[in-house]
Parts: structure tokens; C-alpha cells; sequence
């Protein structure tokens, strides 16, 4: 869709900023451009922060985000599901960096492999309007923008913050410094979180619910000549001891390394950006702390990716273009040892070290007409090969798959328009596309994964079809002077070949006590539908008022529910502000999940309601944030709470920062 929504991360922020800032006027159509600038210069309404600030978790900062829900195993490590879809139809990259998770159980989402610190921002594209990166974005993409010093800035900064969260003895140190001069920069971090099981609402213990992470990074630029600059970045990230109390398995260690290096040149009106980036993800599950285990399994999954791309923007009277042509070469391999007791040990190939090459050309015109109007359009073809490497896992697969062979081609594209148009206090704007995507390497060549969801052994399907989607957006945004803004926002998406599991009767599982085997398969249609309100009142100079109602729909060919479909949620706030304080007090829920998809093993959730406290107050150069959620030690889940797993009780946190 065309208007992206940003979120801000506090660092750059200057500390006597507040994180719930008036409403600016309004400005339609500030979106798509790749310069870090504009974030900061988006209008404050859309860039949102958390209560927290930057001691909040990346995920928590993503649950900030309009569109965007969290499916939650456990503290840690929560998977973003853009307008209802999850990762298989969101992109997700970091600086237009392509990574992809090495865990056949989705416990290491990408954003579960960078910081708060290391991040200015995190942009969202909705729908099939992706940024020039993004390949098989259907439901979104999502772009973790680095934190980057930049030239010229203040010569030195230093950042320190420590927290600390009481419930589950949260603890959260991060210290980072930056340099700047005309012709340098540079900033390097390091972040260390610690936490403990925490007590659900009532105060029972949730075993498992504890991690650990450490996370270090640097940023560094260097202009060549006055339009010629070369930057670098370096992250390496670290969780250990994570456990997920929804799964049967937790994580002993789960490590990143990322890294790129660019090039960019500025023209009068354009610029030239080119990147090579290699990141490199191990993944090493453990049951060995978990009680009753009947039969010890060691999993590991690998994942490697190399690639670059090369991005030509420009300004050119009422256009704002952009050309981008990017190349990625990944690899996955995931595996398997089981011990059943007393029996030789089994091996398995569950991702059979697939290696997909992918290359893709995107363009995008934006153009500013008379009267406030502007045209939007981009699209994308995408061109893949996909081989399988491991021996053993193809020979597995095809016992199922006769016919299938070691190697594979697909093309995909998308293309998307929007056109807005101001009348008087409203701004309308319409918009749609079309797109599709490649089937993941889990749907395509998953080897018995075993899906805590619903208790069945998954095995992919080499013989899928890509999915595909035609995508209906609208958006009505009314602003009553600068003081009450009010937003509609829905879409639908009405899917073709929709890729979901589907029952195979003649296979029994291998996981001790699940119901049975599910192999992917493509149903003719679907359709996902979401709809948002949301409203702004700046009631007078110290008191603020946020209100937002939403309700999304899936549905399959059968016109069944379909699973992981947000119910109708809500969500209120009231901030004020007086001199260096500021308070806020925010209500937030769900209606009973009226429709749930049964079919697929989804259970009921229940309605919840929750009241969050928070306060902040700024004595430069210290800002000293202090909070309580869920105030009334409410037991509740989500429907977003994998297996219904209860979230934090009461919580009282406290967190110090100081900006030099
Ligand atoms: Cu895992």
C-alpha cells in the first residue's frame, strides 16, 4: 500500500524529545525514499516509539506498528505477521540486506537477530508495494533500517542505558558511542539482555520462558571524494539458553553474523548506492533441560546468504524514481538426530541444503501532480534457481515425489499502483496490485516438521505452484484542523493458489503423539481481508488521546476460517504531558476469536483486556522511563500466543538512559 509506516527507534532521537509527540500537519506521500533523513522527517503521528524506549526488545518496538501482530513461542525471538500473513508472505530485510532464518520451527524470526541498538528505524510497506528489496512481500515487507552516525553529526556521542523488569528479572545494559567529522564517521554498540522465567497473570511461574542475549555491531563511513562515500557494517548477535515454553524444544544457541559494505555516490538530483552483504546464521535447538522427554532429538539448521544490489534513485521534476537490480545466493540446511532409548540413533536431512539463486529487477515512479494529487507505481520480476545439495535428504523426498527432481525454476513478480487525491480536510486514496511469490523452502522441501500448532508431521511439496494474490486498498484519512485526525484504512487480499498444509491420510507421522501428516499443497483460492480506525485528538496543549479499532477475515475455498486471523482488537490511550513528565495511561484488548480456523487445529482464544501504566521524565542529559503492564495481573493469552501460552503477569519496570 502506499503509505508505509515508520517506526522510530529512540537513539537519534534528541533526549528531550518525547516518545508520544502531537501530531505535526499532515503530509501525504512521504514514502519510498531510501534516505535516512526522511524518517526523522516523517510527520510525528506516524513514527511511533515505545514506552520503553530503547531498552524496549525489537519486538516490542514491531508491536508499535499499525498492520503488524506478533505470534509469540515465549519471551523471545516473536515472529511478525503483517496484515494478518506470516513470514512466508512478508519480507523481511535489514538495510535491503536479503537474510533468512535457519529454524524449520520458526523459532528464529530475522528480526530476532539484531537490536534495538543497532536499528534508526523499522519501515513498513503494506501489501504488494514492497521496497525495491523485497521479493514475495504478498503481505508486506519490512526494512530494519541501521543506525548509522552519518558525516557532520555531533563530533562525539555516548549512549548508556540500563533496565531493569521485575517480572521474570529482566535485566538490559546497552552502551554505545559515536564519531563524526566531515569526512568520517563511525559507531560501534554493545547490547547484553538477561531474563528469567516469567509469572503469568495470578503468579504462577511459566517454565521456559528465560533467555539471554548479547548482541555487538559497528557502523563505519568514509567519504572519498566530496560525492563518493564507502560505508560498512559489522553485527554479530548471540542468544543462548532461550527457552520456548509454547514448543517442546528450546534454543541453546542461536548466532548471527552480519555484514556489508557499500558504495554510494550522489549526483546533483540522484543517487547511486551499491552493497555486497554476507550474513551467516547457526541454529542449535535442545530439549535436554525439558522433563519427559521420550525420545532426545538434536536439530541444528544453517543458513547463508550472499548477495548484493544496486539501487539508482533520482529527483526529476514531479518524479521521484527508482531503479534497483539485486542478486542473493542462500543456502539452508536443517537436520536431525533422534535417540530413541536404547535403539540405534536416527538421522534426517529436513532441509536438504537447499541453495536458491535469486535475481530481481524492481522499478518505482512516484509522481507529484497538481493539486496536492500524486501517482504511484512500481513492480518487480524476480528470476530463481533453486538446487538441492544434500543427497540423502533429495533421496528421502523422493520416495514421496516420484517424479521431482534436484533442481528447480521460478519467476515472480508484482506490480502495484496507488493514486491519492486531497478533497478540502480529507485525503482519499485507492490503490492495487498483483503479485506472487515461490513457495518457502519448508513448503517446498520440509522433511517431516514437526508443527506444535496443530500436532502434525509437515512434509513439503516439490510440485507447488507459486502463490499468487490481487491486492484492494483504500485509505481515508479526515483531519480536523491540527487537532483530530482520524484514519480508515482496509485491504484485501483474493489469493490464487494459496500454499497451506493439507491433510495426507496414507502417511503416518514420525513425532511421537502427533495426530498426523499434512503436506503442503496449493487450494484454489483464498482471501485475507483487514480493516483498521484509528483517531488522534490533541486535546488541549498537555492531554492526548490515540484510539484504534481493527477486525481482519481469512478465509479458504471452502469459505472456512482460516488460522492466525487477528479477532476484533482495540486500543486506547491517554498521554499527558507537563513540563519534563510525561504519562500515559493505555487500555488495550481483544474480542472473543469468533472465527477461528478449526479446520487447520486452531483453537478458540478467549476475549482479554489489559491496563498499561508509564511514565517518563527528562533531566538532560538522563531520560528515566518507569512503567507497569498489565496492571491488574490479568492471566490472559492471545490468539497471537502460540498453544494459548499465558502472557506476563503484572510488571513493573524501570529503565535509565543518559545521552551525551
Ligand atoms: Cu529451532
Amino acid at each position: 500500500m502506499f503509505f508505509p509506516f515508520f517506526l522510530t527507534i529512540l537513539p537519534f532521537a534528541p533526549a528531550d524529545s518525547l516518545p508520544f509527540a502531537p501530531a505535526d500537519s499532515l503530509i501525504a506521500g512521504d514514502e519510498h525514499s531510501l534516505d535516512e533523513v526522511v524518517v526523522v522527517s516523517i510527520p510525528s503521528d506516524r513514527r511511533k516509539r515505545s514506552a520503553k524506549g530503547q531498552v524496549a526488545t525489537i519486538d516490542e518496538h514491531l508491536s508499535e506498528l499499525s498492520h503488524v501482530n506478533l505470534i509469540r513461542r515465549g519471551s523471545y525471538a516473536w515472529e511478525p505477521v503483517v496484515n494478518n500473513m506470516q513470514t512466508e508472505r512478508v519480507a523481511t530485510t535489514i538495510d535491503g540486506m536479503k537474510i533468512f532464518y535457519a529454524c524449520t520451527d520458526k523459532m528464529d524470526p530475522v528480526t530476532s537477530y539484531v537490536e534495538s541498538g543497532n536499528l534508526q528505524s523499522i519501515s513498513l510497506n503494506s501489501g504488494l508495494d514492497g521496497n525495491p528489496q523485497a521479493t514475495g512481500n504478498i503481505g508486506g515487507s519490512l526494512d530494519l533500517r541501521l543506525r548509522k552516525a552519518g558525516f557532520d553529526g555531533d563530533p562525539f556521542h555516548l549512549t548508556l542505558s540500563a533496565g531493569h523488569e521485575w517480572n521474570g528479572h529482566v535485566q538490559v545494559y546497552g552502551a554505545d558511542a559515536a564519531v563524526s567529522r566531515q569526512t568520517l564517521y563511525a559507531n560501534a554498540g554493545l547490547f547484553y539482555r538477561h531474563a528469567g522465567d516469567y509469572k503469568t497473570g495470578g503468579g504462577e511461574r511459566l517454565p521456559f520462558s528465560q533467555f539471554q542475549k548479547v548482541n555487538a555491531f559497528t557502523n563505519l563511513g568514509v567519504k572519498l571524494t566530496h560525492d563518493d562515500i564507502l560505508e560498512g557494517t559489522f553485527i554479530f548477535d548471540r542468544a543462548t539458553d532461550v527457552g520456548y515454553p509454547a514448543l517442546n524444544m528450546d534454543v541453546a544457541k542461536a548466532q548471527a553474523l552480519i555484514s556489508s559494505l557499500s558504495f554510494r555516490h550522489q549526483f546533483r538530483h540522484a543517487a547511486w548506492e551499491t552493497k555486497a552483504y554476507y550474513n551467516h546464521i547457526t541454529h542449535e535447538m535442545d530439549d535436554t533441560q525439558r522433563p519427559d522427554v521420550q525420545i532426545h532429538m538434536d536439530m541444528s539448521g544453517k543458513s547463508w546468504t550472499a548477495g548484493g544490489y544496486s539501487l539508482f534513485t533520482a529527483s526529476v521534476r514531479q518524479h521521484d524514481l527508482s531503479v534497483n537490480g539485486d542478486v542473493y545466493y542462500n543456502r539452508l540446511f536443517a537436520d536431525m538426530t533422534m535417540y530413541p532409548g536404547g535403539a540405534a540413533p536416527m538421522y534426517m536431512v529436513t532441509w536438504p541444503d537447499v541453495g536458491t539463486l535469486n535475481a530481481g529487477l524492481a522499478v518505482r515512479d512516484k509522481i507529484w501532480l497538481t493539486g496536492g494529487r500524486s501517482f504511484s507505481v512500481s513492480a518487480k520480476m524476480a528470476w530463481q534457481h533453486q538446487k538441492l545439495n544434500n543427497e540423502e535428504g533429495f533421496k528421502a523426498l523422493k520416495v514421496f515425489f516420484p517424479q521431482m527432481g534436484d533442481t528447480y525454476h521460478q519467476t515472480t513478480g508484482r506490480i502495484a499502483a496507488s493514486y491519492s487525491h486531497p478533497l478540502g480536510p480529507v485525503l482519499l486514496a485507492v490503490g492495487g496490485g498483483w503479485g506472487s511469490r515461490a513457495p518457502t523452502v519448508t513448503e517446498a522441501y520440509g522433511y517431516y516438521l514437526n508443527n506444535t500448532f496443530d500436532q502434525y508431521d509437515y512434509i513439503g511439496n516439490p510440485h507447488l505452484k507459486n502463490e499468487s494474490a490481487v491486492e484492494l486498498n483504500t485509505q481515508v484519512r479526515w483531519q480536523a484542523g491540527k487537532e483530530l485526525t482520524i484514519t480508515l484504512d482496509a485491504n484485501a487480499f483474493f489469493f490464487s493458489n494459496y500454499i497451506i498444509g493439507q491433510f495426507e491420510t496414507r502417511l503416518s507421522p514420525m513425532t511421537v503423539d502427533a495426530e498426523g501428516v499434512k503436506v503442503y499443497g496449493n487450494i484454489n483460492h483464498a482471501t485475507i481481508a483487514n480493516f483498521s480506525l484509528k483517531g488522534e485528538w490533541q486535546l488541549t496543549d498537555w492531554l492526548r488521546w490515540n484510539g484504534s479499532l481493527s477486525y481482519a477475515l481469512g478465509r479458504d475455498a471452502d469459505s472456512d476460517p482460516l488460522p492466525l486471523i487477528a479477532p476484533w482488537a482495540y486500543a486506547t490511550d491517554l498521554v499527558v504531558s507537563v513540563g519534563k513528565w510525561q504519562g500515559r495511561v493505555e487500555l488495550k484488548g481483544n474480542a472473543r476469536q469468533q472465527k477461528y480456523g478449526r479446520k487447520y487445529g486452531e483453537t478458540q482464544a478467549r476475549p482479554w483486556a489489559v491496563c498499561n501504566l508509564n511514565a517518563q521524565y527528562v533531566f538532560a542529559p538522563f531520560t528515566l522511563r518507569a512503567g507497569i503492564e498489565n496492571v491488574f495481573d490479568k492471566r490472559y493469552a492471545t490468539y497471537a500466543d502460540w498453544n494459548h501460552i499465558p502472557q506476563k503477569g503484572r510488571n513493573i519496570y524501570l529503565n535509565l538512559t543518559l545521552d551525551l
